[in-house]
């Protein structure tokens, strides 16, 4: 057990690193709070990937008050000269009496020399405030930088017999407009939006981030073994974000040097005749995204499913029927023979929108 107020005031910090969730790329979100004589004398967030730290915005404010305080951080300080400077150094400089960390940093660079510096220097440190909360925070950045993959979400809205589209193909809507508002501050929180060409020529989608308040769009994905995506795609002429399209070295070179003379990335991943996954999602990793959001259809979730790529499952389902033996299911791929082979969730998380059912969980690998 921390102390109370420990733990008071690592929930403020927390609070501000949420708020700044989708906006620092493939750094963590940090937030930084500042204790004197119990008063609250500096906050500090992490807002942007190359600007300053959270302890130097928090440490900023405080000014003098600096000495002798207590700084709530949110990740371990950092002990590198990364595109800023350490934190650790700063807070060192300040004589600040005591540092609270709710978790470690598994920066290679940064990794427990962050806490030592500090120690190092009579600096009183505890780790381990609120963690798991912090942990669960900086998903997609622990993953990212303890892999070189990026943290995968697949996000399903089917009926209740597991559909994604009617037998004819129809499916707006299935899941109710609240749900659908809560994935557009999904594609706000992920770097990355990843589709396969089924859902390009079904839909002809945007997938960009719309919401009463302006939101950043991820770089479109689309998978296409074949280059069959039609030139006049949305994601392909619109312009309004970057998009990337991950083909074979089997597909039709002509058309690519045609795409990608349109200023669209044409990464070919593996010989054919299906784009390898792995591959790709390492290539995502290569170019600093962190996080991607998987939005269909059934047959790219299946494949990275039962490739074992997926990180969550965030499956809004809605109280419908829709039948069809040729309705394309939500994860569709040749399965398994026995139940003990079944994919199942972990961490599961329930919740109600309305009349839809929200359920989030982790596969777990054998
Ligand atoms: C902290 N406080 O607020 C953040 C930290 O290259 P830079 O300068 O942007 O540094 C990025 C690395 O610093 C990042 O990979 C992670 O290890 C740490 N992030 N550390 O002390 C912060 N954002
Ligand atoms: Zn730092």
């Amino acid at each position: 057990m921390h102390a109370i107020d420990d733990e008071y005031y690592m929930d403020l910090a927390l609070q501000m690193a949420e708020r700044a969730q989708g906006q620092t790329g493939i750094n963590p979100v940090v937030g930084a709070v500042v204790v004197r004589d119990g008063a609250v004398v500096g906050l500090g967030t992490h807002l942007k990937r190359g600007t300053p730290h959270a302890e130097v915005h928090a440490l900023n404010m405080a000014g003098p008050l600096a000495e002798g305080s207590t700084v709530y951080v949110t990740l371990e300080p950092c002990s590198h000269y990364g595109l800023t400077p350490p934190c650790a150094e700063r807070l060192i400089r300040e004589k600040v009496a005591r540092v609270v960390i709710a978790c470690e940093d598994p920066n290679p660079q940064v990794a427990g020399r962050g806490t030592a510096m500090l120690r190092d220097r009579g600096i009183e440190v505890e780790v381990g405030v609120l963690r798991d909360r912090a942990v669960k925070l900086n998903k997609m950045f622990i993953k990212l930088i303890t892999t070189g993959l990026p943290y995968i979400t697949v996000k399903t809205a089917s009926t209740l017999d597991g559909k994604i589209a009617s037998r004819t193909g129809d499916s707006k809507w299935i899941s109710n407009e609240a749900s659908r508002s809560i994935v557009h501050t999904m594609r706000h929180r992920h770097q990355g939006i990843m589709v396969g060409v089924g859902t390009v020529i079904a839909d002809d989608p945007q997938l960009t981030t719309r919401l009463p308040v302006p939101g950043l769009s991820p770089v479109r994905i689309v998978v296409d073994s074949t280059l069959k995506i039609p030139e006049t795609s949305k994601v392909l002429t619109d312009g309004l974000a970057p998009t990337l399209l991950f083909t074979t070295e089997a597909a039709d070179k002509t058309k690519a040097e045609v795409i990608s003379g349109r200023g669209i990335e044409v990464i070919p991943c593996g010989p054919g005749p299906k784009v390898d996954l792995r591959l790709a999602l390492k290539e995502l990793g290569r170019r600093e995204i962190a996080s991607v959001l998987v939005e269909g259809g059934g047959r790219l979730n299946g494949s990275l499913l039962e490739e074992q790529l997926v990180d969550e499952l965030v499956m809004f389902v809605a109280p419908k029927l829709i039948g069809g033996p040729e309705a394309p299911g939500s994860f569709v791929f040749e399965g398994y023979e026995k139940m003990r082979d079944a994919v199942s969730l972990s961490e599961l998380e329930v919740s109600q929108i309305g009349d839809n059912i929200c359920i989030k969980g982790k596969p777990v690998w054998a």
